[in-house]
C-alpha cells in the first residue's frame, strides 16, 4: 500500500524528471547533465506523529526512552510525540491532530484494545500508515495497521503460570491485572489462568499498571482474601506498591507472601534479587530502533512483517547483581 507521501514523493520525482528532461532541451544543452542531486532533493526527514499512551510505570518510562532515541532527526524522523496519561481520549485527540497535521506515518500504543473504529478509519481515510506498538488493537476496521511490534503478552501470562504451578502449586493466588480491557492484561490474565487453573485465583483485581493503584488494590485484597499466599501481578511497579502493602500488614513479601511478577525493570530485578519477588518474566520495553526501522520500510512502500516479537526471558532469584546492573533498563 503506497502512503499519501510515497505517492507525492513519486509525482514530485516524475516532475523533477520531467523539468529537467525540458531544461535540458531548452538551454540547448546535450542532456548528458550527470548531477544526480536533482536541484533541491534534499533528504525530507520522515513527519511521524507517535501516540504514547502514558507514563505510568517504569517500562513505559524506558519505552518511552528508547522510541525518542530512535525517532530523531539525525536518523530521519521529525517526531510530534504526545503522552496520553493512560486516557484513550487523549490518544484519540491526538490521532486526530496528526491526521490534521498531515503526519506521513502515525505510530502508537493503545491504552485499551477496543474503541478506535472511528479514529482508525479517519486514519485509513486518510491514507497515512499505521505502525502499532506495544499494546494490541481490536477493531472492525479492515487492515488498520501496517505493522505491529511488541511482546507477546499471552506467553508471559503462561511463564509466569508455569512457574507457579512448578514451584508453588498448591499457592492461593489473587491476580493482581493491569489497566482492564489492555492488550498486556487481557493476555497475561489468559496465558496464566490457563496454567494455574481458575480454582486456585482466590480474587483478582486491577491495580492499573501503577504502582499507587497496586498498592492500594492489595491493601484491600488482604482483607478480603486473607488466606492468599502468592500474588501475580501483570507488572514490576504493581508488584512493588505490594510489597509496600505486605509489609505494612506485617507479612514478609517473597515468603508468606511470594510475588510472581512481569517486565524486568531495575527496580523489580532488584526485589528480586532481595528475595522480595520470587520470579520476574522480562516484557523488554527497548526496541526503539525496530520502531525506526519499521517506520523507514512503511513509509518508503517497503514489504515489512504483519508482526514482530520483541523477544523475553525470565529471572528468578538467583539473579545477580552484575545482570542487574548490565541491564539497558
Ligand atoms: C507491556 C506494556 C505494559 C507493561 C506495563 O508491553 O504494555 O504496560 O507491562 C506498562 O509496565 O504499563
Amino acid at each position: 500500500m503506497f502512503s499519501k507521501k510515497m505517492r507525492t514523493r513519486g509525482l514530485a520525482a516524475s516532475v523533477a524528471v520531467l523539468a529537467l528532461g525540458l531544461a535540458a532541451c531548452s538551454s540547448g544543452g546535450d542532456g548528458d547533465d550527470n548531477s544526480t542531486d536533482g536541484g533541491d532533493s534534499g533528504s525530507e526527514n520522515i513527519k511521524v506523529g507517535f501516540s504514547q499512551l502514558g507514563a505510568e510505570s517504569g517500562w513505559r518510562t524506558a519505552n518511552t526512552e528508547s522510541v525518542k532515541a530512535s525517532l530523531t532527526a539525525e536518523n530521519g524522523i521529525d517526531l510530534t510525540f504526545v503522552d496520553a496519561q493512560q486516557k484513550q481520549e487523549n490518544q484519540i485527540k491526538a490521532l486526530r491532530d496528526f491526521i490534521d497535521q498531515g503526519v506521513d506515518v502515525i505510530a502508537f500504543s493503545p491504552v485499551v484494545e477496543t474503541g478506535w473504529d472511528e479514529v482508525l478509519q479517519e486514519i485509513k481515510d486518510a491514507e497515512i500508515p499505521v505502525v502499532l506498538v506495544d499494546r494490541t488493537v481490536d477493531t472492525t476496521v479492515e487492515d488498520p495497521y501496517v505493522t505491529w511490534i511488541g511482546a507477546d503478552f499471552k506467553q508471559e501470562g503462561t511463564t509466569a503460570g508455569e512457574w507457579v504451578k512448578e514451584n508453588a502449586p498448591d499457592a492461593k493466588i489473587f491476580e493482581l491485572q493491569g489497566t482492564l480491557g489492555s492488550g498486556a492484561q487481557v493476555d497475561r490474565e489468559e496465558g496464566f489462568d490457563a496454567v494455574v487453573g481458575a480454582e486456585n485465583i482466590v480474587g483478582k483485581a486491577s491495580g492499573n499498571f501503577t504502582r499507587a493503584e497496586g498498592k492500594a488494590a492489595m491493601e484491600a485484597a488482604l482483607q478480603a482474601y486473607p488466606d492468599m499466599t502468592l500474588v501475580f501481578a501483570h507488572n514490576d511497579d504493581m508488584g512493588l506498591g505490594a510489597i509496600e502493602a505486605i509489609e505494612a500488614a506485617g507479612k514478609v513479601p517473597g515468603k508468606d507472601i511470594q510475588i510472581v511478577t512481569v517486565d524486568g525493570v531495575r527496580d523489580g530485578l532488584q526485589a528480586l534479587k532481595d528475595g522480595k519477588f520470587n520470579y520476574v518474566v522480562e516484557c523488554n520495553p527497548v526496541f526503539g530502533d525496530q520502531i525506526l526501522d519499521a517506520i523507514k520500510k512503511v513509509d518508503a512502500g517497503e514489504d515489512v512483517p504483519k508482526e514482530t516479537i520483541v523477544v523475553d526471558q525470565a529471572f528468578d532469584q538467583t539473579i545477580t547483581q552484575e545482570t542487574i546492573d548490565g541491564r539497558k533498563y
